[in-house]
């Protein structure tokens, strides 16, 4: 996995929106925003997932295949939810299994984009109470096993005004070490 700050230049989602000079972020910096990263090779991961699983108190687990073929009829409205600015009450944890896409999560306090750039063999979780937003790359076709906490209730809230208030966002930030208005 790649990590860098998002160039925010107009054009294609699914583009690098990496432009020289490109600003790489370190694994540090995003375990301070509590983003974790960790690389299982793809011929590990039939061991490696149900050893986290466990370590972790994951108890359910399905695959998503995000392409025109995978999501059928509800491809387009899939794609246009997944890179609307949100967060979720729980964390989202991704291991990619093939294909390729991005991850954006806005780092705080700044509030700008950090692109996470996944291929196969990466496992992302994303916290609770993050804004992020999601796109496959141009190849629109990115394979992933979705591991949830509890059963899967996979409720995005775009980002508002409200949202400033959710108390996953403000615990988020609290967690972060991130002054928040509504505290
Ligand atoms: C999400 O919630 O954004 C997704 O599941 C995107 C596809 S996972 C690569
Ligand atoms: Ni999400």
């Amino acid at each position: 996995m790649r990590a860098y700050y998002y160039d925010n230049l107009p054009g294609d989602q699914r583009l690098l929106h990496d432009s020289p000079p490109s600003t790489p972020i370190s694994a540090e910096r995003l375990k301070e925003l509590n983003v974790y990263y960790k690389r299982i090779p793809v011929a590990e991961h039939e061991r490696e997932i149900p050893r986290i699983m466990a370590e972790r108190g994951y108890k359910n687990i399905d695959k998503i295949h995000v392409s025109k073929e995978g999501l059928g009829e509800v491809y387009e409205a899939k794609i246009k939810a997944f890179f609307d600015e949100h967060l979720h009450e729980d964390e989202e944890i991704r291991y990619i299994l093939s294909g390729a896409g991005f991850f954006d999560v806005r780092e705080s306090p700044s509030d700008n984009w950090i692109r996470l750039a996944v291929e196969p063999g990466d496992l992302l979780i994303i916290p609770a109470g993050i804004y992020h937003r999601f796109t496959t790359d141009v190849k629109d076709d990115i394979e992933a096993l979705r591991l949830f906490q509890d059963a899967p209730k996979w409720i995005a809230i775009n980002r508002s005004p409200e949202t400033e208030k959710n108390e996953h966002r403000v615990g988020y930030l609290q967690s972060i070490g991130v002054a928040t208005a509504a505290a």
